[in-house]
């Protein structure tokens, strides 16, 4: 069906690591082939995607001599050129290095986070030379496994410090970009700080520019700690902060499965794009998922298209949802409106707050009511699984 056929209009982007995977996991070797920057850049485009993000390490190796970073960085340029992809998002390998075995920028070594602000200015400034203009931290190995190191409360302010150094090298490059903060509960670290995004919103407060900072919130590290991520991405979106998202599924409670986008919980990924559909969400829509370790390059390719294909099917039912009369009157009954209590709970006054104490409810009648949800789901099912 052409009509879910992705087009760069919809800000669908993915990773050089993620249709890069080469099926690597921690009790067995690769099973694909790793494929160029280049090549995936031309298949990505032939795809209908908008863009490509990466870590500095996907393109440049992390002892690449200053050549082999020119021209692996020109060859990269000139395959974005020729095939009309951009590179919105840039962000720090800060967790492959061994170096980084105990935390980056919230290392107890004081010379691991200076090298980890050194790597990140140097990743800073290859993103900038490629466009981007979003900067993700993920702190993959901020975080413990013991606390016996009593570093709890100094990582926080070290985390703090490096994220303000770098708005500051930011802004004295001219570099216009906006950080996003990507929050996950645990892998590969058995802690991670800041395990939500309701953390992040938290810290971004304490920073020096807190305008710079946006949250990045993933699909798979709010199911994996058993949260409904529908519900994080509508506390971002309503702290204006919803910069970017990684998208992709995974199974409650399991490891991080970086599954297809819908593959598993269909129902929170349909009222996760209708969130983003009704709130008009501009920003990238990230794939942050790679293809099963079962496959091989052909199911790259599948698994990329099965991603934007279903967003753009529950994007039609999202469409749907909205022009459907029976839904829109559950809806409606389901709200109980009362300008004249809505008046006075609006806002705190003497005179509202004295009406409110003096008023007699019908509490029994409030406790009775059926709002008709069991209706109203059902409806939401028949409808996603094309029944009306
Ligand atoms: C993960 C993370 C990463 C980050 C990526 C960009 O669980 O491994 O989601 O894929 O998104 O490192 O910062
Ligand atoms: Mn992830
Ligand atoms: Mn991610």
């Amino acid at each position: 069906m052409t009509e879910f056929t992705p087009t760069p209009a919809d800000q669908f982007t993915f990773g050089l690591w993620t249709v890069g995977s080469i099926g690597r996991d921690p009790f067995g070797e690769p099973t694909r082939k790793p494929l160029s920057a280049p090549y995936i850049v031309q298949r990505l485009a032939e795809l209908g995607a908008y863009g490509v993000n990466l870590h500095d390490n996907d393109l440049v190796p992390i002892d690449a001599s200053a050549a082999e970073r020119d021209r692996l960085v020109s060859d990269f340029k000139a395959a974005l050129n020729d095939h009309g992809l951009k590179v919105p998002m840039a962000t720090t390998n800060l967790f492959t290095d061994p170096a980084f075995k105990d935390g980056a920028f919230t290392s107890a070594d004081a010379r691991v986070r200076a090298y980890a602000l050194q790597k990140t200015m140097l990743s800073m400034d290859l993103g900038h030379e490629l466009g981007a203009d979003v900067y993700d931290f993920w702190g993959g190995r901020e975080g413990t496994e013991v606390d016996a190191g009593g570093k709890l409360l100094d990582s926080l302010a070290w985390f703090r410090d490096s994220l303000n150094f770098l708005a500051d090298y930011s802004e004295s490059q001219g570099y216009n970009y906006k950080f996003v903060l990507e929050p996950k509960p645990n892998e590969p670290r058995g802690d991670i700080f800041f395990p939500t995004a309701g953390s992040m919103l938290g810290f971004i407060a304490t920073l020096d520019k807190p305008d710079r900072f946006g949250v990045n919130p993933e699909f798979a590290h709010d199911t994996m700690a058993g949260l409904n991520f529908a519900h994080a991405v509508a506390q971002v979106i309503d702290a204006g902060k919803l910069f970017h998202i990684d998208l992709n599924d995974q199974k409650m409670g399991r490891f991080d499965q970086d599954l297809r986008f819908g593959a598993e919980n269909i129902k929170t990924a349909f009222f996760l794009v209708k969130l983003l559909e009704d709130t008009h969400y501009s920003g990238m829509k990230h794939f942050d998922a790679h293809a099963l370790r079962t496959e091989d390059e052909a199911g790259v390719w599948a698994f990329a298209k099965g991603c934007m294909r279903t967003y753009l099917m529950l994007k039609e039912k999202a469409r749907q949802f909205n022009d459907d009369s029976e839904i829109q009157a559950a809806l409606s009954a389901y709200r109980v409106e009362d300008s004249e209590l809505e008046a006075l709970s609006k806002k705190f006054s003497p005179e509202n707050a004295q009406a409110l104490k003096s008023r007699t409810f019908d509490r029994s009648a409030l406790g009775t009511r059926g709002p008709g949800l069991e209706h109203l789901d059902q409806l939401t099912i028949d409808l996603i699984l094309g029944m009306r």
